[in-house]
C-alpha cells in the first residue's frame, strides 16, 4: 500500500524495506527514485538505490547543502536529477552523545532489531549488556541478546540466569558458530522486511556467527552489487541475509558511550523500576533514602546488588550528560566545584 509506485516491493525488500516505511515521498511521477543510505563518508553518501525498474545498485552522491536532515546509514532518501533531494522520516534512530560534547549524534536510522552480542566462553560482561540495552531501547529498536561461543561455556544454565537478570524481558539466544547452535532461532529474528544491527566489541563473534548462518566462509554478499559498469564497493555495510532481512553494519557504535533517557534506563532496569514503585517517596534516589524499597530488595536478596550499582553508574553519567547539554547547569556545577576546591585548600 505504501510501497512506491514503480519499484517492486520484492526489490525494496532487498534493502530491508518494510511496509512501515512510507516511501511515497521518494517515488513520484516527476522522477524521484528511492534509495537507502549504506554509509556516509564525510559529505559523500553511499546509496543503494533504484535508478530504473531493475534491482538496486550502489552509487556515491555528494551531499547537498539544502537537505531537510543530515542523512545517516539506514535512512531512506529520494534521488532526483542525480541528487539526493530528501531524507525520509525515521522510524527509529540510534544516537550517542556528540563527540564535541554539545549535542547528540544520530548514527543509524530505521533499525528494527538491535542484537547485543556477547560471548559466554568467559564471564559475561553484564554492564555492557545493560548499557547497550539502554541504547537500543532509546533508539526505538527492539533489543535481542545474542550469546555467542556457547561451545566454550562451562555452565550455560548459569550464563542464561545471569543474562536474564541483566536483560529482563529481552529475548536471549544461545549460539555457537562452531557447533552451529542457535542458528535457526537467530534466523527467526532476521526475517524479510527487518533491518538488524549487531552491537558488540571486536572479537565477540559477530562475523563468525553471520558466516555460520550463511553457510560460507567469506563475507555475506553485498546487497545490490550487481549493477553493471557501476562503482563497486569493497565495504559491505548493508547485506541481505538468507533469512530475508538485512544487516546494517554501522561503524562507530561499538563504543559504550552512552546517550540515555529515563525511558531507556527504566526499560533496561525493569526490576529496579518495579521495586521503586514501593519506595516511600516518589523521588526516592535509592541511596539511603528512608523507606527505599529498592535497597530493601537488595538486602533481602531479590535484587542483585550489582544491578543497583550499574544503575547508579548510568544515572551519574546521565546527570553528567544533562549538565553538559545545559550550560546553566554546567556553570552551576562549576561554582560548586570551585567552592569545594577552596574549602579543600583552606583545610
Ligand atoms: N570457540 C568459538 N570461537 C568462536 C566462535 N565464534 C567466533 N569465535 C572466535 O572468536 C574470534 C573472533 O570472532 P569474530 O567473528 O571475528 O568476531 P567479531 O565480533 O566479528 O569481531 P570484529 O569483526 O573485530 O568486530 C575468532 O578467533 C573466532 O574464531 C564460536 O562459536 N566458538
Ligand atoms: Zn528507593
Amino acid at each position: 500500500m505504501d510501497s512506491p509506485r514503480s519499484v517492486h516491493p520484492d526489490d525494496l525488500r532487498e534493502l530491508g524495506w518494510s511496509p512501515a516505511d512510507d516511501l511515497r515521498f521518494a517515488d513520484t511521477p516527476d522522477g524521484r527514485r528511492p534509495g537507502r543510505v549504506v554509509i556516509m563518508h564525510g559529505r559523500a553518501l553511499e546509496l543503494a538505490w533504484f535508478p530504473g525498474d531493475g534491482p538496486a545498485v550502489h552509487d556515491t552522491f555528494e551531499l547537498g547543502r539544502d537537505l531537510n536532515l543530515r542523512p545517516v546509514a539506514g535512512d531512506w532518501v529520494a534521488v532526483q536529477d542525480g541528487r539526493v533531494v530528501e531524507v525520509g522520516p525515521r522510524r527509529t534512530a540510534l544516537q550517542r552523545p556528540d563527540p564535541n560534547g554539545k549535542d547528540t549524534q544520530v548514527l543509524a536510522a530505521n533499525i528494527d532489531t538491535i542484537m547485543i552480542v556477547q560471548p559466554i566462553d568467559r564471564p559475561l560482561n553484564l554492564e555492557a549488556i545493560e548499557r547497550l540495552q539502554v541504547m537500543a531501547w532509546d533508539s526505538g529498536a527492539a533489543p535481542v541478546l545474542v550469546l555467542t561461543k556457547s561451545d566454550g561455556c562451562p555452565d550455560i544454565g548459569a550464563a542464561l540466569d545471569q543474562a536474564g537478570q541483566a536483560a529482563p524481558g529481552v529475548p536471549v539466544l544461545v549460539t555457537s558458530a562452531l557447533d552451529r547452535q542457535g542458528l535457526e532461532e537467530l534466523r527467526s529474528h532476521l526475517g524479510p522486511g527487518t533491518t538488524t544491527t549487531m552491537l558488540g566489541a571486536s572479537g565477540v563473534g559477530k562475523t563468525s556467527l553471520l558466516n555460520a548462518l550463511e553457510g560460507r566462509n567469506e563475507q555475506v554478499q553485498q546487497v545490490g552489487a550487481g549493477g553493471a559498469g557501476r562503482h563497486t564497493t569493497t565495504t559491505r555495510r548493508l547485506f541481505r541475509t538468507s533469512a530475508g532481512g538485512v544487516l546494517l553494519d554501522v561503524p562507530g557504535i561499538r563504543s559504550l558511550d552512552l546517550l540515555t533517557t529515563d525511558e531507556g534506563v527504566g526499560e533496561t532496569f525493569a526490576d529496579i523500576t518495579e521495586a521503586a514503585r514501593h519506595c516511600r517517596f516518589r523521588d526516592c534516589g535509592h541511596a539511603g533514602d528512608r523507606g527505599c524499597a529498592v535497597e530493601e530488595a537488595v538486602r533481602d536478596g531479590s535484587l542483585p546488588e550489582r544491578r543497583l550499582e550499574s544503575w547508579r553508574r548510568i544515572q551519574r553519567e546521565q546527570a553528567y550528560q544533562d549538565r553538559r547539554n545545559d550550560p546553566a547547569a554546567m556553570a552551576e556545577q562549576r561554582k560548586v566545584w570551585k567552592q569545594m576546591c577552596k574549602e579543600a585548600k583552606r583545610r
